[in-house]
């Protein structure tokens, strides 16, 4: 994958997003967390107040022609820029022209996302589900590239060499894909026996679910002791881990903490990720955590994204505890619902009102 590739230094890149208000600000500030999480350094953010992106090169071309300047004022030097990162999802054809303008690597919004996932898989399922992913992402642009080209080419009947190569690429991934689907399929069937399993247990499934970062794996490691990696990256979690846990009383609970939700999470990868993100469907309980450690707005934004997410994989209509984490380190705690529980996975603090909670759902 694209990161990857820079293995010495971590590469400099630019990012660059369409608005200037509070909305623009957020979302340009959350895709440079995420450009640090795949491992690249935001070097300048360039932003552009207009309402509708430029067909041709998202930016106007007068910006563009800008950051090519400022890209050329970098080359051969400590600081040289090796990518520009777009706040949005590019066309393939605006890829192309920016890559012409700018030159150098220019991925988007999707293509970065992918990168980290790609990154952070573990296990088999986890790795073949991002590879469908990218290779979902890569097909229609060649087919966009590919019919392109068989236009200028001469239109229907003429093959160009180039057209047939691309042909046998489309062909090629085709078969890639439905390949790794029936693997897929595979691991899906195995998962769905584990469910079955633990249905005929009778014993309750809870989902932790929520923003990215929001503390689902810490929560999860303070109720449980399961020793999963939580840190301050996002999308530390892609692969489910379920464990059992017992309250004082005796009741048992199977609880899964699984991949965090993200602003405009590609839509590839809510597909590919479907067998991993069903757990939260078929889950009897949900416990939906909300960051306490942000501002009321960005809470705000975050619930709805989750809630969205929810609502696409039909998990909207099972009991639902909203918890507060990182209480601790909160901000705007006058705005926070007076009846809502607030914990502290990382101190323990509030821990056992949420166990004293479920003794009773
Ligand atoms: N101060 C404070 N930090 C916390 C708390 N809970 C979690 N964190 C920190 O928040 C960061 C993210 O925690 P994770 O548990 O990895 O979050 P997650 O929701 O599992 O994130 P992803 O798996 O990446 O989606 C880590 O650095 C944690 O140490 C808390 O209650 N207080
Ligand atoms: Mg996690």
């Amino acid at each position: 994958m694209i990161l990857k590739e820079f293995n010495e230094k971590k590469p400099n890149a630019v990012l660059v997003a369409l608005g200037n208000d509070e909305t623009t600000e957020e979302s340009i500030s959350e895709l440079e967390r995420l450009l640090d999480t795949a491992g690249a350094v935001c070097v300048a953010r360039i932003t552009q107040p207009k309402d509708k992106p430029d067909t041709k090169t998202y930016i106007g071309s007068g910006k563009a022609k800008e950051l090519s300047e400022f890209i050329k004022t970098r080359y051969d030097s400590d600081d040289e820029i090796s990518l520009v990162v777009f706040d949005d999802e590019l066309s393939p054809s605006q890829i192309a022209n920016l890559e012409d303008i700018l030159d150098c690597p220019v991925i988007d919004r999707t293509m970065l996302i992918l990168d980290i996932f790609a990154q952070h898989a573990t296990t088999a399922e986890g790795k073949l589900q991002v590879e469908i992913a990218c290779l979902r992402y890569t097909a229609p642009r060649l087919i966009g590239k590919g019919a392109q080209l068989s236009r200028l080419a001469g239109g229907i009947g003429t093959r160009g060499p180039g057209e047939s190569k691309l042909e046998s690429d489309r062909r090629h991934l085709k078969r890639q894909i439905s390949a790794l689907e029936s693997k897929i399929n595979d691991l899906e069937r195995t998962r769905s026996i584990k469910r079955a399993r633990r249905l005929k247990s009778g014993i309750k499934t809870i989902a932790i679910v929520g923003y990215t970062n929001a503390g689902k794996s810490t929560l999860m490691n303070a109720l449980t002791n399961a020793g999963i990696l939580a840190e301050d990256k996002l999308f530390a979690t892609l692969d489910p881990t379920t464990r059992k846990l017992r309250l004082p009383s005796g009741k048992e609970f199977l609880i899964t903490d699984t991949v965090g939700f993200v602003s405009r999470l590609p839509h590839h990868l809510v597909k590919a990720f479907k067998s991993t993100l069903e757990e939260v469907k078929y889950a009897d309980i949900i416990i939906r955590l909300v960051d306490a450690s942000e501002k009321y707005e960005t809470r705000m934004m975050k619930q709805i994204v989750t809630d969205k997410l929810l609502e696409e994989l039909g998990a909207t209509d099972k009991p639902t505890i909203t918890i507060y984490n990182k209480y601790d380190v909160a901000i705007e705690e006058d705005l926070i619902p007076k009846d809502a529980i607030s914990i502290s996975a990382k101190t323990g603090k509030g821990i056992q009102a949420l166990i004293s909670n479920l003794e009773v759902v």
